[in-house]
């Protein structure tokens, strides 16, 4: 095949970003499927990616669902892996549903990485055969992330009362992980502090808004909520203020999309646990790269937080972690 011929024909079937690797300049694609596409969270991600594919001369494709919902998500992958990239970055909706879908690339010889999310436990390249497949896991250390956030719920409630964690759906690892995390940590270093039942609102902040009225109607002394991803806890934010309780609930958010700024200087939400989206992104791609021209690469990167609240939100050092839109 012609590198003209494969360039009208990758143009043809709508897939403009394969032309650098039908081309045989040594350029290589590398698709990021999001988990969702509409998320500052995964927006800021691709900033990363793009900024590594810039810098190494490879072709980024950015393609994923608008929902976070694996029925959606699975339909790109495999329009994805028709295209053939040279590696797939992905951040999985689902620990269990994405696996299948993503042994076909892994089967057809498409390195895969997983951003975010995992498949199966996680933990990769362990021979055991079990969804351990992918070549690298790059993300937050979501569990540790659900600690800190109890902890600095704890602290904003004086260390006693009840509270919940507003989350999305089971099955995803990120969330998991952070509840997880917020619960081991709640009861273990404060325990005059009650978690009530887990509110999950599928990743829709007015599903999350309403239940938080209906928990602080069950239970008025409602002291705080964890608010687990972005639209938890913008969700569970706008709940509180709904209720008229600004202050009395206290609000800790994961994620930190620009309107978490009014909501610290507001008074609204006392931390804000901001993950590093953008070197996910940028690990992601400059790790398939290594990969790609014959690198070893760690089978886990971790990357960090930034807490954020009211006597730091203006730093720009900090602010430089607000994702972005
Ligand atoms: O919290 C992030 C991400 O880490 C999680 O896996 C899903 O939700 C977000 O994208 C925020 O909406």
């Amino acid at each position: 095949l012609k590198a003209a011929t494969a360039t009208a024909l990758a143009a043809a079937i709508g897939f403009t970003g394969m032309t650098g690797a039908f081309a045989q300049d040594k350029k290589y694609t590398v698709a990021l499927v999001p988990g969702l596409t509409t998320d500052a969270f995964y927006i800021t991600m691709r900033k990363g990616a793009q900024a590594a594919a810039d810098a190494l001369g490879v072709e980024l494709v950015f393609q994923g669902a608008p929902d976070f919902n694996p029925v959606l998500q699975v339909p790109v992958l495999d329009a994805v892996i028709a295209r053939q990239p040279s590696a797939i970055l992905i951040a999985p909706t689902d620990t269990t549903q994405l696996v299948e879908p993503l042994r076909k690339a892994h089967d057809a010889g498409i390195p895969v990485i997983t951003v975010d999310t995992f498949i199966g436990t996680g933990k990769y390249q362990t021979g055991d055969g079990n969804a351990d497949f992918p070549l690298s896991y790059i993300a937050s250390d979501n569990v540790l992330g659900g600690r800190m956030a109890a902890r600095a719920l704890a602290n904003a409630i004086g260390g006693e009362g009840k509270v919940y964690v507003s989350n999305v759906k089971p099955g995803i690892s990120t969330t998991d992980q952070r509840e997880e995390g917020f619960k081991a940590e709640m009861k273990e270093a404060f325990p005059n502090v009650t978690v009530l039942e887990t509110q999950f609102n599928d990743n829709d902040a007015n599903k999350a808004a309403s239940q938080l009225q209906a928990v602080f109607a069950r239970n008025s002394d409602l002291k705080g909520v964890f608010g687990a991803n972005l639209f938890s806890a913008l969700g569970a934010g706008n709940g509180v203020q709904q209720a008229g309780q600004t202050g009395k609930v206290r609000v800790v958010a994961f994620d930190a999309p620009t309107s978490i700024v009014d909501n610290i200087n507001a008074g609204l939400v006392d931390v804000a646990i901001a993950q590093h989206p953008a070197e996910i992104g940028y690990y992601g791609v400059v790790s398939a790269y290594a990969h790609l021209t014959g690198q070893s690469i760690p089978v886990s990167i971790g990357t960090g937080f930034t807490v954020i609240d009211k006597a730091n939100v203006a730093d720009p050092e900090v602010a430089k972690y607000i994702y972005s839109d």
